[in-house]
């Protein structure tokens, strides 16, 4: 119907995808927005990739955080369980130190707008697009055919997610840049075809920092997640002390002691991966780390490591226990935040329902 051609191969990194050029200048002011799915207890990779990341940029951007209800039914869950869930993850926020004065704690989908958005996203995203997510291929395995059609088109919601508040950046883990890559595809994509440029801004990932790929506790090349099967492998928001120290003592290494080097490091993935750990709870680099324990046996290490993890985790899950005894207020706050974003996303929109020429 006279449309123009549109390329619908788009990926790139700091250009305009439509155009390759730096893109068009976004004049709206800065925003953060990030969220977590309440799809099982957090664990050690999304408290140091997220949590600590949202808590300190609070006090600089305005900060949007929600709890991505809407994500976690893309897989079954218990709907007796989900909003129980949904409280626990909005505790571990406000036990790593969000706080609701500053930044705005939602449940997604109390905020409506996020689906509105996202189904005009789906109109504007490409198959081709999807068809790349490595993650849809991870988490639907063998099984794609059985897999919810929630799941594949997931990062599309997540760009409503993001772009409904007109996101500048977004702190997650290394595991999602290819989410937000597929954002920027969308955003520059709706803002070209509409002939709107700067109408989104194209949102950067903020990846970087020491926990932002913490690593499976039974194996190093695999992500420390909810979902694998070993509760060994991860540590929990929620382990006490006793064992938080013994899946520190079983995690799996080899049996050279510690290098001296980072290029020695990087040959060996599951000591790369308590060293990296160690330094992100300890806020020392790598080869600070190293300086320190080179030479030195897991014997020596672990327990190190044990005792620091303990250390800086335990006032986090006895915080977490604290709001847990309190559901209202939690619910207070979420409802609260929910009241704010939702304000804040109805302009957005609103506009878009004018650009799409939807009828008003
Ligand atoms: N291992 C990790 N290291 C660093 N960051 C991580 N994140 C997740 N795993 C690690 C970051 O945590 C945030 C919330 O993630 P999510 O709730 O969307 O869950 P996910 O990315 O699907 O990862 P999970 O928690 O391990 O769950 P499953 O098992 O379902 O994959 C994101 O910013 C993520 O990058």
């Amino acid at each position: 119907m006279g449309a123009p051609a549109r390329p619908n191969d788009l990926y790139s990194e700091k250009t305009d995808p439509m155009t390759d050029q730096p893109p068009v200048s976004y004049a709206g002011p800065q925003r953060v927005v990030s969220g977590v799915q309440p799809s099982g207890a957090l664990h050690l990779g999304n408290y140091l990739g997220a949590l600590v990341k949202f808590a300190r940029l609070q006090h600089q951007i305005d900060t949007f955080i929600f709890v991505a209800d809407m994500h976690a039914v893309t897989v079954w869950q218990d709907p007796a369980l989900l909003a129980g869930q949904t409280r626990e993850i909005a505790a571990a926020y406000l036990a790593a130190g969000l706080d609701p004065s500053k930044a705005t704690i939602f449940p997604q989908s109390a905020v409506t707008a996020h689906a509105e958005l996202g189904w005009i996203f789906q109109c504007v995203a490409r198959l081709g697009w999807l068809d790349r997510m490595t993650q849809f291929k991870e988490k639907s395995g063998k099984h794609k055919e059985r897999s919810s059609v929630g799941l594949y088109t997931y990062p599309v919601l997540q760009a409503a997610d993001i772009l409904v508040y007109k996101a500048t950046q977004v702190p997650v883990g290394d595991d999602q840049k290819q989410h937000l890559e597929l954002t920027r595809d969308i955003a520059a994509k709706f803002n070209h075809d509409f002939d709107r440029p700067g109408f989104f801004p194209l949102p950067e990932a903020m990846t970087e920092g020491p926990g932002a790929r913490i690593m499976s506790l039974r194996d190093g090349s695999a992500k420390m997640s909810k979902s694998d099967p070993s509760d060994n492998s991860r540590i929990n928001l929620t382990d006490d002390a006793d064992t938080i120290a013994q899946k520190i003592r079983k995690a799996r290494t080899d049996p050279e002691p510690l290098p001296e080097t980072l290029e020695e490091l990087k040959a060996r993935p599951e000591a790369d991966n308590l060293v990296g750990v160690y330094g992100a709870l300890a806020d020392m680099t790598k080869a600070q780390v190293l300086a320190e324990f080179g030479g030195q046996g897991f014997g020596a290490f672990k327990p190190a490591l044990a005792d620091l993890a303990v250390a800086k985790l335990g006032p986090v899950s006895d915080a977490m226990r604290r709001y847990l005894a309190d559901p209202a207020e939690i619910d207070r706050i979420l409802g609260a935040g929910a009241e704010r974003a939702r304000a804040a996303a109805a302009p957005t929109l609103d506009e878009v329902r004018k650009i799409v020429g939807f009828w008003r």
